[in-house]
C-alpha cells in the first residue's frame, strides 16, 4: 500500500522523525525554520496529512486551499486553537491532537510557578548572579507563604486536576471553576470546592491558575473587569494560553500594584511579550516550555504517529478532536 505523504512543519525529536521516515512518505523540517503561509498552503495542497504545531496558524483560508488528498491534520500538541476546526470539519478533514502525555510536565511547571512567584525565587537568583548577596537578614527577601493559601484553578480538565493534586500536597486549598463540577470522587479526593461563578471565586483567591483551553468562550476570560475583582495581594499563573488573559490589563495592574505578581509561560501575542511584564520584578516569564521535556515531546510524537497510522489503516484515530469538546 502507498505510504501517506505526511508534511511535518517543525523539527521533532530524532527518534520520532526516524519512525516517521520508516512508516510514511515523511517531509520533515530538519532545520526547524517555521513555515511561511505560502509554504503551508503548498503543503496542504500536496499532503495527505499535515502535522502542525502551536506556531502554525492553520486558519480557514489555509484549509480552504487544501487539496482533495488532505484528510487529516494531526496536531503535535494538545491545544488546537491554532487550527480552524469548523473549516476542517466542513471540508471533511479529521483533526487529532496529543492529550494526556503532557499533563504531568505542564502541571509541574505550573506548580513550579505557584511556588516561585510568591517566594521570589527569580529575584533571589538574580541577586546571586549579580554578586549582590551581602548576607542573611531577618527582614530581607520576604515573600509570601504558599501553605494554607487558596488556589483557584480555572479549567479542571486533566492538567487542572494534576495541578490540584500537586498543590494539595503543598497544603493549598483547592478551588476551581469549570463548565461543570468534576465527578464527586475526584472532588472529594482533592477536597476541592467548585465555583459556578468565576467572579465570586476570583474575589476570594490568593493564587489563580489558568488551565483551560483557548476557545472563543475563554478568550479574555480574565478580562480587565474580572482581573479587578481579584485581591490586590493575589498572584496569577498561566501555563495554558495567553489569549485567556487580557495581557495588557494584567501588565498594567501588576505595574500599578493592583495585583501582586504573575508566573506566565504563555502570551497573548507569542512570542511577543508586553514590555511592562518584562520590567516587573514580581513576574516570572517562561518561553512556553510547559511541555518541554524530551520524554513529553517523544510521547507527543508517538501519539501523532499512532493517530496517522490508525487513520491511514482506515480506522478512527484515538485522539480525534470533536467539536463538542470545545
Ligand atoms: C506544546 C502546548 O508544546 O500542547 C499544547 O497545547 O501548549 C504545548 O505544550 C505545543 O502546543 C506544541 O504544538
Amino acid at each position: 500500500m502507498k505510504k501517506p505523504l505526511v508534511v511535518v512543519t517543525r523539527k521533532l525529536p530524532d527518534v520520532i522523525e526516524t519512525r516517521m521516515r520508516e512508516l510514511f512518505d515523511a517531509r520533515l523540517n530538519v532545520d526547524d525554520t517555521p513555515m511561511s503561509r505560502e509554504a503551508l498552503i503548498a503543503a496542504v495542497q500536496t499532503a495527505d496529512v499535515l502535522v502542525p504545531t502551536v506556531t502554525d496558524r492553520i486558519d480557514g483560508r489555509i484549509i480552504s486551499r487544501a487539496g482533495d488528498k488532505l484528510r487529516l491534520i494531526a496536531n503535535f500538541g494538545a491545544g488546537v486553537d491554532n487550527i480552524d476546526l469548523d473549516t476542517a470539519r466542513a471540508r471533511g478533514i479529521t483533526v487529532t491532537n496529543t492529550p494526556g502525555v503532557l499533563t504531568d510536565d505542564t502541571a509541574d511547571i505550573t506548580m513550579a510557578l505557584i511556588l516561585a512567584v510568591p517566594r521570589r525565587l527569580l529575584e533571589g537568583n538574580q541577586v546571586m548572579n549579580a554578586g549582590e548577596f551581602k548576607g542573611w537578614s531577618p527582614t530581607w527577601m520576604l515573600g509570601h507563604r504558599v501553605t494554607g493559601k487558596r488556589l483557584g484553578i480555572i479549567g479542571m480538565g486533566r492538567i487542572g486536576q494534576a495541578v490540584a493534586r500537586r498543590a494539595k500536597s503543598f497544603g493549598l486549598q483547592i478551588h476551581y471553576h469549570n463548565r461543570k463540577p468534576v465527578p464527586k470522587p475526584v472532588e472529594d479526593a482533592l477536597e476541592a470546592t467548585y465555583w459556578d461563578s468565576l467572579d465570586q471565586m476570583l474575589a476570594r483567591m490568593d493564587i489563580v491558575s489558568v488551565n483551560c483551553p483557548h476557545t472563543p468562550a475563554t478568550y479574555h476570560l480574565l478580562s480587565a473587569r474580572r482581573l479587578k475583582v481579584m485581591k490586590p495581594s493575589a498572584y496569577i499563573v498561566n501555563t495554558a494560553r495567553g489569549e485567556v488573559i487580557d495581557e495588557n490589563a494584567l501588565a498594567r495592574m501588576i505595574e500599578a500594584g493592583e495585583l501582586a505578581g504573575a508566573g506566565l509561560d504563555v502570551f497573548e501575542h507569542e512570542p511577543a511579550v508586553n514590555p511592562k511584564l518584562l520590567k516587573s520584578k514580581n513576574v516570572i516569564l517562561l518561553p512556553h516550555m510547559g511541555s518541554a521535556t524530551l520524554e513529553g515531546r517523544v510521547d507527543m510524537g508517538e501519539k501523532v504517529i499512532i493517530n496517522i497510522k490508525t487513520f491511514a489503516d482506515g480506522h478512527k484515530p484515538p485522539d480525534r478532536v470533536l467539536q463538542a469538546m470545545l
